[in-house]
Order: structure tokens, then sequence, then C-alpha cells
């Protein structure tokens, strides 16, 4: 069964203002293979609809906000994320959906695998069955 949390990121706070690092197989369960990040968002587009076959993510707010919807196939759940210091781990098959963004969102995600187009899940009926399948 995919999993779904958030994790919060240590801060290192001085004067200077704030710094997070996060850190492959400690901070996170994987080695992180691939960085993407989103930027440039139109409110009114949605983007994701889709799951993935065999991958683990992070997935961060670095500036501004938008609403990050996942689905494990049995539960799913709306999380707001607006803050660098807090990430969306997602683990398994997870639908996932993406909304609401601020123009001003920029989305860094941490990923366990390189970039495969045949990892993509596109069906919400065979994502089902993934989800099934790897319960
Ligand atoms: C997820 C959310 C947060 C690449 O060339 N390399 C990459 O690593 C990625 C992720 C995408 N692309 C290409 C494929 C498409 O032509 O960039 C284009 C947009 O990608 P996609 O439609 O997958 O973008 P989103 O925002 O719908 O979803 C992505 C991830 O695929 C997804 O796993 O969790 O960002």
């Amino acid at each position: 069964m995919g999993s779904v949390r958030l994790i919060q990121l240590s801060k290192n706070e001085d004067l200077r203002g704030k710094l997070v690092s996060i850190e492959g197989q400690k901070d996170i369960p994987f080695d992180i293979k691939r960085i993407y990040y989103i930027f440039d968002t139109d409110e009114q587009q949605a983007r994701g609809y889709h799951a993935h076959l065999n991958l683990s993510q992070l997935v961060i707010c670095v500036r501004g906000e938008c609403e990050f919807l996942t689905d494990n196939g049995v539960t799913k759940h709306s999380f707001h994320l607006n803050t660098p210091s807090e990430g969306l781990l997602l683990q398994g098959v997870i639908w996932r959906e993406m909304c609401n963004f601020s123009h001003d969102c920029i989305l860094l995600v941490l990923a366990s695998e390189y970039y495969k187009p045949d990892d993509y899940i596109w069906d919400y009926s065979k994502f089902l069955t993934e989800a099934k399948i790897n319960d």
C-alpha cells in the first residue's frame, strides 16, 4: 500500500536567515537520483493526474503555496503546502493531483529514480489495480 506523510525538515537558523539540508538515506528513506522543480505556475491549471509504478519522492513547496491531493487507492488526503521547512513524502503507488498554485509557487521535488516515461500510470482504473497488487 502506498504511503504519504508530511515530514518536518530541520532548519539551521541564525541572524543571516534559514537553511534546510536534506540527505538521502538519512533525512529521507531513499538515495536521491533526480531533482526537479515546478515554477511559473498558473492558478487555473492543475497538474499530475497520474501515479508511478516505482518511485519515492519528497515534495517541498519552497515558495508560495499549492494543494497536493494524494490517493493510495483506499485513502485520499489533501495537503496545503506552503512552507520550505516541510516535505511531503510519497512512497509506493500514489495517485497525485496538484492545483491552486499561487503564481509565485516553486515546488521542489527530490526523486528516488531517474525520469522514466514508462513508470507513469495515467489511467485511474489501472492505478487502482496496481495499488491493490502492491498492497
Ligand atoms: C509529481 C509532480 C510533483 C521530464 O523531462 N523530467 C522529469 O523529471 C519530469 C518530472 C518531467 N519531465 C517532463 C515530462 C513532461 O513533458 O516535463 C513535462 C511535465 O512533466 P509532468 O507532466 O510529469 O509534470 P507534473 O507536474 O504533472 O508531475 C510531476 C511528476 O511527474 C510527478 O511525479 O509528483 O510533478
